[in-house]
């Protein structure tokens, strides 16, 4: 018998990613998907299999970490083997917006799966994987962050994000419950969602580089990440389900690099070279040199970022660098792609969206992107 896995938040990044490797593994594959006004299944697009067909093995259910009831019907239906919770208003900076939202999905999500496992009485077959996060370290207490780091979260996202991985922990001791976490450091992707620094910076400069927008505008630039590949980190996710006893692991490249860093790669994948000049919210970056033909649209002296305050975040991370080698030791795990190669992938991704924007829009049939955050 195949085994079946729930996935929410499969539409997101890592459940995309997630549940193509699922499939690939042989598993029945089951999403949890939002209502939305519009579709929101672009990242699945690719898998997605006609109800109608027999031998289908993805399924997607209507449904909402918010709603218990919803929660508990599908997990009674499915009774998952595995159920990944990658489901989250996941984005640091709308979460000092929206603190209730994010508790309510981020924190009470977390609680109302485990619970409905429980009631169901699937503790003794279903694994549990939390999406943990490095951003629970906040304001460092000791680089480079292990299992063993304190916490000090920064953010309503990384409260919520707390509160989920101590419930985790709890409901394994207190109900056996096979439940880990993975607390993994950013990663990215081609499917990064746009309003991310990465993707922001891949997108937004290939779209200056393209003529279809002027400038990019910016928060914080110093902040430091460990960045590695989305595809990388799904991988991890399972090997925590497939121990003898559940644990919880940081997942990290171990490298660290600036967010100026990555403007700088991302420009210099674009064949063009940037000086960055000035201080502070004054800081702009020029271009300096353009020596290929992927960005036709710039020249030297042209100020391509800018600082607006506006992204700057009520209480930043300023600096976050995992030491994975628990994980490297008992789940044999460690990260293929570098920060440099996925800015690599995004730019060349980006930039095929860009031309064919800019070839709509000079026969009259598209509108520029906007690029806000
Ligand atoms: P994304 O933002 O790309 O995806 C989030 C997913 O959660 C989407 O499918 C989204 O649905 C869904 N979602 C949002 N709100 C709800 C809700 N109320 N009920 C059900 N589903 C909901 O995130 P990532 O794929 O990047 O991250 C996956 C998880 O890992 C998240 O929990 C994130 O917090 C965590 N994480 C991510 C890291 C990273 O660097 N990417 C690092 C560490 C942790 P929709 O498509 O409809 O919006
Ligand atoms: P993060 O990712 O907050 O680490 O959370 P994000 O890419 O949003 O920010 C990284 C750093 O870049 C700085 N920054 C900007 N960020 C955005 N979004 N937009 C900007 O214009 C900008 N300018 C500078 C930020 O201040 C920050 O320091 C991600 C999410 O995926 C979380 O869900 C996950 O838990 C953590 O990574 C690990």
């Amino acid at each position: 018998m195949a085994k079946a896995a729930l996935i929410t938040g499969i539409t997101g990044q890592d459940g995309s990613y997630l549940a193509e490797f699922l499939l690939a593994k042989g598993y029945e594959v089951h999403g949890l998907k939002r209502r939305a006004s519009s579709f929101n299944t672009q990242r699945i697009d690719h898998i997605y299999q006609d109800p109608h067909e027999d031998a289908r093995r993805l399924h997607l259910h209507y449904g909402d970490l918010t709603d218990s009831s919803n929660l508990t019907r599908i997990l009674a239906a499915v009774e998952p083997d595995e159920v990944y919770n990658l489901g989250a208003q996941s984005h640091v900076a709308v979460s000092f917006e929206a603190p209730e939202y994010t508790a309510d999905v981020d924190a009470m999500g977390t609680l109302r799966l485990l619970d409905a496992i429980r009631f169901l009485g699937l503790e003794r077959k279903t694994r549990f994987y939390q999406a943990s996060t490095s951003e629970l370290y906040g304001q460092v207490q000791h680089s480079p962050q292990s299992e063993s780091t304190p916490f000090h979260p920064r953010s309503p996202y990384a409260v919520a994000k707390l509160y989920a991985y101590w419930i985790t922990v709890n409901y394994r001791e207190a109900y056996g419950l096979f439940a880990c976490n993975g607390i993994l450091f950013n990663h990215e992707s081609p499917r990064r969602g746009e309003t991310f620094v990465t993707r922001k910076i891949t997108r937004g400069l290939t779209n200056i580089a393209q003529g279809i927008e002027d400038c990019l505008f910016m928060g914080n630039i110093d902040a430091q990440r460990d960045w590695g590949h989305a595809r990388d980190y799904v991988r991890a996710q399972w090997l925590m389900l497939q121990q003898g006893a559940p644990e919880d692991f940081v997942i990290a490249t171990g490298q660290q690099h600036s967010v100026r860093d990555f403007i700088r790669w991302s420009a210099a994948e674009l064949g063009v070279a940037l000086r960055f000049e000035g201080d502070g919210v004054d800081e702009v970056a020029v271009v300096e040199r353009v020596t290929s033909n992927m960005a036709p649209a710039l020249r030297p002296g042209d100020v391509v970022m800018r600082i607006d305050p506006r992204y700057f975040r009520p209480a930043e991370v300023e600096t976050l660098l995992g030491d994975a080698s628990k994980a490297r030791e008992k789940l044999g795990w460690r990260p293929e792609v570098s920060a440099r190669q996925i800015c690599a992938e995004m730019v060349a991704e980006d930039l095929r969206a860009a031309r064919r924007q800019r070839l709509l829009m000079e026969n009259g049939l598209g509108l520029p992107i906007s690029i806000a955050s």
